[in-house]
């Protein structure tokens, strides 16, 4: 005990892999002062192995061992006097029936916590309630919170799910998990459920520990195998592990499956056989899983089959699964994304908009769904994109529960290579007022349920953790994790407030480490979406690969209707009634008219919703076209300043997370440039109209690698131009060849930093050498497909395009700077650029 205080007192962490995120229950400073407030002893109202109470219990037992070094002793007294007692509300009653307590209304998984120096109370509606109140009370003494208090805590709504888009068999087009940048599925592994599912455990209690009461294991995009027997056996023990955590077990289903699995020769929702397939699957699946939480539902959507196959209504589609589910109350969550990717036009049809599709499919349906249907709709019209108003549909469906899909696994976000705090974009969607019949309608109301009156409305997350012991890939992504938890449970929660909790449990409460990481991740979002697209105009991520590094071009001329409709002069999508796509008109009167109008849409949404020149002035004065380059250029240079300020908490943080957030600092550093200089670049091609402040094209530090001498190496035009610097880098001539690229340096003798751009394809590890006459700089390898996560490319493009950089080096005037290129399986060492960068400076 005295040697962990010891180590917490002196900010020693010992090394963590991220395992136990924000449930460390690590010692905390001063620990030993409040041994007198704390409970000795334990009553657990219910003993039963696997029961959440007495989950609870052990949580308690482990939490006030880790963080006070208090050993809990089992009180066989029922009152638990300096004792913690945990249970539910009627457990406490039936075991003390002479005792009045006054617990204010519990909703359905709610909890009431009372502390009296060391008698604490900790109740919950139902098993699952107190739980959730023995993870609260664990988070507040970890955090330092010893005093006396009485509270009460409900959740906001009763879904409060997330989903998993794990695939059965890693391979395909997606891999493991779909969209997932932390490793390969904790629950799939070559077509059947893991053996081992001590990772689904340990998942599940992260879930429970911030609210979470249900997870959907497999993805939207269904492999209809997962009805076979043998595998249904499996998935319960999934649910299995999930239960003693108080989580239920979604599945997604294949709307095909009556066909794919099931031998019939049709899926037509309203035939017979189909229905009996469906009611029989439902049964077979609850005699396994008699607490399964429902069906999670993706139909007639990205080439998934759906009713509209046989021009049955989406209503038709859900409610095939609802009637199965309503004998055992589980819930059919029907997803809104139904859009058709495969014949949006732009070129024929200027009102063609994908926008504009879930209003359109679900026209006329809102009283049509069975209770038990909700229906989940992403943020935004189009895909989870960095800026995006309030999904309309939200204003339609009032007879009808919905819930909404907030995107944890960072798809156009940065895919976890970049650090993106979500939480503040979310509490702006959540906090939007859609105005529905010109009266109060925040999102968060709608979703409560209390603006319409529906009963199940909630949150689907999708989180997409895997086997990496960061869950997601990067440590620090893991407060979009915690932070959804909390706004599931309550959409009052602050955004600044969630991130101050999350950094004292999973890191410290040092002042040091508090202010960086709360500096870096609340200036995250706003860099990021300076540097990947701004005004509105979306992620501007290459959407035919990966969905990650910059590539504007391929927004337009193709189906998926993300479009920008950038020309010579002008951009953005019309979406106005009176001249576009008639989108804004989706909206409630007052919100359409203050889309449509041009003076009245917020400019970080102007390009979502107008089609203006280049030339057009924002609020600010500036020109669409200054904004970007100058919003580039603002959003890269705040990720410049991450690093910096990570480093200053070396030794506050232990090693082995320190020296993991730091790669990925640095690393999103040098990628902001690579998007900083991509998307201004495509821009003043089309535009043609200069950057005012004449940086964008022009870049006095750099020595393009395409005009060193070269050996061995050649010229290599890239694809989109703007993801090289000069649209050219270089490759070696073979797959064999070591190439030189050298050339002399004509800058003053001094010290500079040197960086290096060059791309890390994923169909090769390279090795670079870098010389300054004949001594070498460094040496690295193009291995950074195993360290990030992020979607790989094979090719030479901004998905790959990467920096590194030597600091401080002494350069001498006339020395020779030497690059050697050894290629490696297909990836030919490519090299763009490099800058020679007066110490402070940064290009
Ligand atoms: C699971 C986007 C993603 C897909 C995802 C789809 C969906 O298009 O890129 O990977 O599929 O959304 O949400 O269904």
């Amino acid at each position: 005990m005295k040697g962990l205080l010891l180590l917490a007192v002196a900010g020693l962490a010992a090394a963590e892999d991220g395992l136990n995120a924000w449930l460390r229950y690590a010692p905390i400073q001063n620990a030993q002062a409040f041994q007198a407030r704390l409970p000795t002893g334990l009553v657990a109202l219910n003993t039963t192995s696997g029961s959440p109470v007495s989950t609870a219990a052990r949580e308690l037992t482990q939490g006030l061992g880790g963080i006070f070094g208090v050993r809990l002793a089992a009180s066989a007294e029922p009152r638990g006097r300096n004792a913690v007692t945990v249970g539910t509300v009627a457990q406490f009653t039936d075991a003390n029936p002479t005792v009045r307590i006054h617990i204010p209304e519990l909703k359905e998984d709610g909890f009431h916590i009372n502390v009296e120096g060391g008698s604490v109370r900790i109740l919950g509606q139902n098993e699952r309630g107190a739980l959730y109140g023995a993870f609260h009370y664990l988070s507040l003494v970890a955090q330092g919170n010893v005093s006396d208090f009485s509270l009460t805590s409900n959740p906001q709504a009763p879904v409060r799910w997330v989903n998993q888009w794990d695939n059965t068999q890693d391979g395909g087009t997606h891999g493991s998990v779909e969209r997932g940048y932390g490793g390969k599925s904790v629950f799939f592994w070559e077509g059947r459920i893991r053996e081992d599912l001590t990772r689904a455990g340990q998942y599940a209690r992260l879930l429970a520990s911030i609210g979470i009461n249900a997870v959907v294991v497999n993805n939207v995009n269904a492999n209809a195998t997962l009805l076979h027997p043998e595998l249904m056996d499996s998935l319960a023990r999934i649910a299995n592990v999930f239960r003693p955590y108080g989580i239920q077990l979604g599945f997604s289903l294949n709307f095909a499956a009556p066909q794919l699995y099931g031998g019939l020769s049709t899926f037509d929702p309203l035939d017979k056989s189909v229905i009996n397939f469906w009611q029989n699957v439902t049964d077979n699946l609850y005699a396994r899983i008699p607490d399964m939480a429902g069906y999670l539902v993706k139909a007639s959507s990205e080439g998934q089959p759906g009713p509209l196959t046989y021009n049955r209504t989406l209503a038709d589609g859900a409610n095939l699964f609802a009637r199965t589910l309503q004998k055992y109350n589980g819930i059919c969550v029907f997803r809104a994304f139904v859009y058709d990717h495969r014949n949006l036009n732009q070129t024929v049809d200027w009102k063609a908009d994908r926008a504009n599709a879930a209003v359109q499919f679900f026209n006329g349906l809102d009283n049509k769904f069975e209770p038990n249907v909700v229906v989940q709709i992403k943020y935004g019209p189009i895909d989870f994109q960095v800026r995006e108003p309030v999904s309309p549909l939200f204003s339609h469906l009032r007879k009808t529960s919905t819930a909404v899909e907030l995107q944890i696994t960072q798809e156009y976000l940065g895919q976890q290579a970049h650090v993106v705090y979500l939480a503040p974009m979310w509490k702006e969607l959540l906090d939007f007022d859609l105005r529905v019949d010109s009266k109060p309608s925040r999102l968060s109301d709608i979703l409560n349920g209390s603006r319409f009156n529906t009963s199940i409305s909630g949150y689907a997350g999708v989180v997409n953790v895997g086997m990496n012991t960061t869950w997601l890939g990067s440590h620090l992504a893991m407060s979009n994790l915690y932070a959804y938890g909390k706004f599931a449970w309550s959409a009052a929660s602050d955004p600044k407030d969630i991130l101050t909790e999350w950094i004292k449990l999973t890191f410290s409460d040092d002042a040091d480490v508090l202010r960086v990481i709360t500096e870096i991740s609340m200036q995250s979002w706003p860099a990021y979406e300076n540097y990947s697209g701004n005004l509105g105009i979306q992620t501007l991520a290459d959407i035919l690969l990966g969905h990650y590094g910059p590539n504007p071009g391929s927004q337009d001329g193709n189906p998926w209707g993300q479009w920008t409709r950038a020309d010579a002069d002008t951009i953005g999508m019309d979406r106005t009634v009176k001249n576009g796509t008639g989108n804004a008109g989706q909206y409630p009167s007052e919100i359409a008219s203050m889309y449509e109008n041009i003076e009245t849409t917020p400019d970080n949404l102007l390009l979502w919703f107008h089609h203006v020149p280049y030339t057009q002035k924002l609020k600010s004065g500036k020109t669409v076209i200054q904004h970007f380059y100058d919003a580039h250029y603002n959003g890269s240079a705040v990720a410049q300043t991450f690093p910096k300020l990570w480093e200053s908490l070396k030794g506050k943080i232990d090693k082995e997370r320190y020296e993991h957030v730091l790669y990925r600092l640095v690393y999103q550093a040098g990628h902001s440039l690579v998007w900083r200089d991509s998307v201004n670049n495509f821009y003043l091609n089309k535009s043609s109209i200069p950057d005012e402040k004449g940086r964008v094209g022009n870049y006095k530090y750099r020595i393009e690698a395409e005009s060193m001498d070269l050996k061995g190496y050649r010229v290599y035009n890239v694809h989109p131009f703007e993801a090289a610097s000069g649209a050219k880098a270089i490759v070696t001539t073979s797959n064999s060849t070591q190439g030189t690229a050298s050339t002399v340096l004509g800058v003053e003798t001094g010290k500079y930093d040197l960086s290096v751009n060059y791309y890390d394809q994923v169909i090769g590890n390279s090795t670079w050498e870098l010389f300054l006459d004949e001594t070498m700089v460094g040496k690295w390898k193009g291995d950074q497909e195993y360290i990030l996560g992020k979607a790989g490319s094979p090719y030479i493009d901004g998905q790959t395009a990467t920096r590194i950089t030597f600091k401080g080096v002494q350069v001498t005037k006339g020395s020779t700077l030497k690059i050697v290129g050894t290629p490696d399986g297909l990836e030919p060492a490519p090299v763009d650029y490099v800058s020679v960068l007066p110490e402070g400076v940064i290009d």
